[in-house]
């Protein structure tokens, strides 16, 4: 179809380079033979959960002076904690033996490789291991081998005196320089078996307790025309499972971790201590997560583990719907989640270099990038159509647009800024990261009507669709 020609057409808009976010990485030199404790390199991601809060290391190491190529014994006590390794940076004498004293002291499995090839075995939370790391002679890098994790800071530089100070920095992960890919091939056709995600909200069940099941899956899906990307998922799909009801209603969520990593799930919607339900769990696991619905509004939900910035940007996240008491009936609703595409190897040095930079490949609504320009949604004239959005992210929010339709209702994070009957009307729902809303519309006539975010770099890169409105 030639749907996006007619977009293009309706959307004069010149690409700009998307902005990048500064991230400060502390770097920790040290040239004396003991590392200061709590070295403590980066803590990205850390102030997002409580439960990364006060993992300091308490890395103790001799402070005997040592002197070059003499063979002693160095022992250094690593800690691993939130995509941390501390100390970061260690420098012996050349010649000495290094041995690491290595503990984990995060809540999520860690390792510790040296590119030597000696390693830790993988270390649950609370664990220990000696790692030999042998003669050292020139500098060494190490790292934690579970995935995303070296990307994310989780690694360490060896230095010899002689090379320590002409050394880089151990924090600048490989392949942190390369810049965006090429853009999507976005009109294009998508694959023959590719369905496009039902986008229509059913209402909610008529019953106030819910029992769900999410089960996180690592997979692969098509998000954009004919290309295929690795997600890490709940329930399959991205965005996963939409889950919508009444407040004061009671869900029941029994999270299962099917995948290959520890993952976890945090419901903007409920309102509780984080410690129990939002805690990481590793493959094989399970838990309870019950929450009541004190509130009404579009929530988020989304992985809780930890470094977030890549799980999320993995696919992790999704929409709870709780509906305000007084929500009037329209004649269709649905639902977009808007989400940002990395594309690569999830958790690789290249991919977490763009979601750190804010640089996504594209963006979509409900995890296909223009998927909805390929599969419009429909209405007829006349109707109210309420669209319910939620800005999933991780780095962008949304103002969601319909080219040539007006807004005369829109509820935001929990209050209407614009009712029907109103003399005023919206052009677009803007929403932070984590934020939701819907609109509503009575499209005038038949017609082809682009939806976008507003963001004209989001639009022209996948944050788009259609509504095809008939008599
Ligand atoms: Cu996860």
């Amino acid at each position: 179809m030639n749907a996006d020609t007619l977009l293009w057409s309706l959307l004069l808009g010149v690409i700009v380079v998307a902005a990048a976010a500064a991230i400060i990485i502390p770097t920790v030199r040290n040239s004396s033979t003991a590392p200061p404790p709590g070295a403590v390199g980066t803590a990205l991601g850390a102030a997002l959960t409580a439960a990364a809060l006060g993992i300091a290391g308490s890395g103790t190491a001799p402070a005997s002076e040592v002197p070059a190529g003499s063979g002693q014994v160095r022992t250094v006590d690593v800690v691993l904690g939130d995509m941390t390794v501390s100390p970061s940076h260690v420098t012996v004498a050349p010649g000495d033996s290094l041995v690491l004293r290595v503990r984990n002291e995060d809540t999520q499995v860690h390792d510790l490789v040296v590119e030597t090839g000696a390693r830790t075995p993988r270390l649950a939370p609370g664990d220990s291991a000696t790692l030999q790391v042998g003669t050292v002679t020139e500098p060494i890098d190490a790292w934690c081998t579970v995935l995303g994790h070296s990307a994310a800071g989780m690694r360490m530089r060896i230095d010899t005196t002689d090379t320590a100070d002409s050394a880089d920095s151990p924090d600048t992960p490989a392949g942190a320089d390369s810049g965006p890919l090429a853009p999507l091939p976005l009109s294009a056709e998508m694959s023959d078996d590719w369905q496009p995600r039902d986008a229509v909200l059913p209402p909610a069940p008529d019953r106030t307790e819910h029992e769900v099941e999410i089960r996180v899956t690592e997979t692969e899906l098509e998000v954009a025309p004919g290309v295929r990307q690795s997600v890490w998922t709940f329930g399959g799909d991205v965005p996963g499972p939409v889950l919508r009801g009444k407040v004061g209603d009671v869900f029941t969520v029994t999270f299962v971790n099917d995948g290959t990593m520890g993952h976890g799930i945090d419901f903007h919607a409920s309102s509780l201590a984080p410690d129990e339900p939002m805690r990481t769990i590793n493959p094989g696991e399970r838990l309870t997560y019950r929450f009541r619905a004190e509130k009404a509004g579009a929530w988020v939900y989304h992985c809780s583990t930890s470094p977030m910035l890549q799980h999320i940007g993995n696919g992790m996240y999704g929409a709870v719907i709780i509906d305000p008491p007084d929500l009037e009936p329209v004649d269709r609703e649905y639902l977009l989640v808007q989400g940002e595409l990395y594309l690569g190897e999830p958790g690789s040095a290249d991919q977490v270099a763009r979601m750190r930079a804010g640089e996504p490949d594209a963006w979509v609504f409900n995890g296909v990038a223009a998927g909805y320009a390929h599969a419009p949604l429909t209405a007829e004239v006349g109707e109210r159509v309420r669209i319910w959005v939620v800005a999933a992210g991780p780095t962008s929010g949304t103002s969601f647009h319909i080219v040539g339709a007006q807004f005369d209702t829109v509820y935001k994070e929990g209050a209407y800024l614009v009712r029907r009957g109103d003399a005023g009307g919206a052009q677009a729902l803007d929403l932070a990261v984590a934020q939701g809303g819907f609109v509503e519309t009575v499209f005038p006539e038949a017609g082809s009507y682009p939806f976008v975010d507003h963001d004209m770099r989001h639009a022209e890169n996948g944050a788009r669709g259609f509504f095809t409105i008939t008599e």
